[in-house]
């Protein structure tokens, strides 16, 4: 064989060998995706009890929003980031419950964190939501160093202490 052949050989086997690594580690990572998206379970109560759960593939079928909130904590300095995530209210109104004659939303969290939202700020347009993607990449979980795999998201507050995140379920009162 011509040096020009070994070399064009060697390249294609390594080429098909790179190809078949990641995408040996691209299944791994969708496997991973899906147990995540399997696993994070949201829950809808009403005046204390289950209505219905979901996960975030159900989730994102109620109708992804992309959203610009600001993030200011007692440490940082604020800053904008792009969300993605669904309306908290339109996942009530997926479920069947009626929102009509309620004092309050209240979000709880994994880490024991609870935050109550006033009816009049949930039932505003584009405000409350329940976000599942930071810049585009899933928020993660609290374990993995994320604040998911969900977040309570205010967007039209300027600090965020009343955001909620690692969201486990909402009841609305
Ligand atoms: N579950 C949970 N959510 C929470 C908190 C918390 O301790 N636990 N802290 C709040 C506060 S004080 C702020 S400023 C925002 C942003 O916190 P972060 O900087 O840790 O994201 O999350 C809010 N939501
Ligand atoms: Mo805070």
């Amino acid at each position: 064989m011509k040096n020009n052949t070994k070399i064009l050989i060697a390249s294609i086997v390594i080429l098909l060998l790179i190809a078949s690594v990641s995408l040996y580690l691209n299944k791994d990572n969708a496997a991973k995706n899906k147990a995540l998206n399997d696993n994070a379970i949201f829950k809808v109560l009403e005046n204390g009890n289950e209505i219905a759960s979901y996960t975030m593939t159900e989730i994102q079928a109620i109708g992804e929003k992309q959203f610009i909130a600001t993030l200011d904590t007692s440490t940082t300095e604020p800053e904008d980031y792009e969300y993605t995530g669904v309306l908290l209210k339109d996942i009530f109104i997926e479920a069947g419950i009626s929102l009509e004659n309620r004092q309050a939303v209240i979000v709880t969290a994994a880490d024991g964190y609870s935050v109550a939202v006033d009816m009049s700020k949930f039932l505003e347009e584009d405000n409350v939501f329940l976000a599942y993607r930071v810049n585009g990449e899933l928020l993660g979980t609290k374990e993995e160093g994320g604040k998911g795999p969900y977040q309570m998201i205010i967007s039209k507050d300027p600090f965020s202490q009343f955001w909620c995140k690692f969201a486990l379920s909402a009841d609305i009162q």
